[in-house]
């Protein structure tokens, strides 16, 4: 073996470990909502060597990267056929973001990226950038991706800075074929946008996040929702706010639907991230709450702050502060596996269950919206710790 052969030898060998990495519960009490898993399941280091590197010696002798990958993260989840299967944001040493697919035996550990990135139609203008793939497997029979198509906005030619956000639609069997539909029509522009998994009033429904710049969720009032007639020709004509954001709270600034929401005996259980400014920029947390069966726009309710923060090392990356989710796979064993980002940079696992994320939903005080009403709730719980509660 000459010196290029054994570089590659060991190339393979090391990602072969990566990859195969048990993952394991962190130990200790944690919160008793979820359980977080040591390491990350999916960064840029477990993409394919074949997306990286030329393995050819006469052309690349020194072994080098000719693609280099800066990040895995912001998953749709699946379980499709008992195979768990992540359409994953991976973002290029180029800052472009592109899908691609990873599945594993279990959805906790061993996974694998497909052979080839997914290969997705453009719309009528193409994209510069696609990302955050909102999977929903809808009673209509298809499974459809809703993700965020980015263009710049040639509004302002003389502004490199100035971009659109809109909410992209395509339909798929399998997640290898794509049929992409047009673009959501919005009067706003429009990111973190996800279908809801049954017809309301015969209608598709969208949850909406509507938003005055790319960047500015301004007069946007939080997340939104909207009837839509025809997928084909999907238009938000009518939208009510049914989540707002609120004033000092972990969504003062804006707040996005993660995955599509799960039905449960007493709800639909919806996932979502709340963003506040800070000193040191902004934080984006998860946070959860619960709407009516017979009513998805209905709240009902809302544990007071947030659900799952970066820790440790999670805090660390990219985008500093970030924890981000936009999918999840509620098994049939109960357990629910919550695909979470951390600093724009890596994904994780973390376990729960429909009835342990139920009880977090419908017995966490809501938020008061002051220091007096939080102060209130723990001295309500004191008091049945107590006994002495009335
Ligand atoms: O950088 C944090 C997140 O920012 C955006 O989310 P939002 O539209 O709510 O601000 C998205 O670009 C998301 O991908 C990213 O993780």
């Amino acid at each position: 073996m000459n010196d290029f052969q054994s570089k590659l030898a060991a190339l393979r060998q090391q990602h072969e470990q990566l990859l195969t990495r048990e993952n394991r519960p962190v130990q200790g009490f944690g919160n008793g909502i979820y359980e977080r898993y040591m390491y990350p399941i999916l960064t840029a280091e477990h993409t394919p060597l074949e997306w990286r590197y030329d393995f050819s010696e006469q052309d690349n002798p020194h072994l080098m990267q000719r693609i280099m990958m800066n990040a895995v993260m912001n998953a749709g989840a699946i379980k499709l056929n008992g195979r768990y299967l992540l359409v994953c944001r991976v973002e290029g040493a180029d800052r472009k973001s592109f899908f691609a697919v990873a599945e594993s035996p279990n959805g906790i550990d061993n996974f694998r990226f497909w052979d080839e990135p997914v290969t997705m139609p453009e719309d009528v203008i193409p994209a510069t950038n696609v990302y955050d793939m909102r999977l929903t497997q809808h009673e209509d029979g298809w499974i459809y991706g809703i993700f965020c198509a980015e263009r710049h906005d040639d509004s302002q030619p003389g502004n490199l800075s100035a971009a659109t956000a809109t909410a992209a639609i395509a339909r798929t069997k399998d997640l290898v074929l794509w049929e992409r539909l047009p673009d959501l029509k919005s009067r706003s522009q429009q990111r973190n946008v996800v279908l809801h998994p049954e017809f309301v009033d015969g209608k598709y429904a969208f949850y909406t996040r509507p938003q005055d710049g790319f960047i500015d969720t301004g007069s946007g009032g939080g997340i939104g929702w909207s009837l839509v007639d025809d997928i084909l020709h999907a238009e938000v004509k009518e939208e009510v706010i049914i989540n707002p954001r609120h004033y000092h709270t972990i969504q003062e600034v804006k707040n996005g639907e993660g995955p599509a929401p799960l039905k449960t005996p007493q709800g639909w259980l919806h996932l979502a991230h709340g963003v506040r400014g800070t000193a040191d920029g902004l934080r984006y947390v998860l946070y959860m709450y619960m709407t009516a069966l017979d009513d998805p726009t209905r709240l009902t309710c809302q544990p007071g702050g947030w659900f799952l923060v970066p820790e440790g090392q999670e805090y660390v990356g990219d985008v500093m502060n970030v924890a981000f989710s936009n999918g999840w796979i509620a098994d049939d064993d109960g357990r629910v596996l919550i695909y979470y980002a951390t600093a724009d940079t890596r994904l994780h696992v973390a376990v729960s269950s429909l009835e342990r994320l139920t009880d977090y939903c419908m017995n966490t005080p809501a938020d008061g919206f002051t220091s007096a009403a939080s102060v209130e709730n723990i001295k309500r719980l004191i008091r049945k710790n107590h006994g002495t509660l009335q």
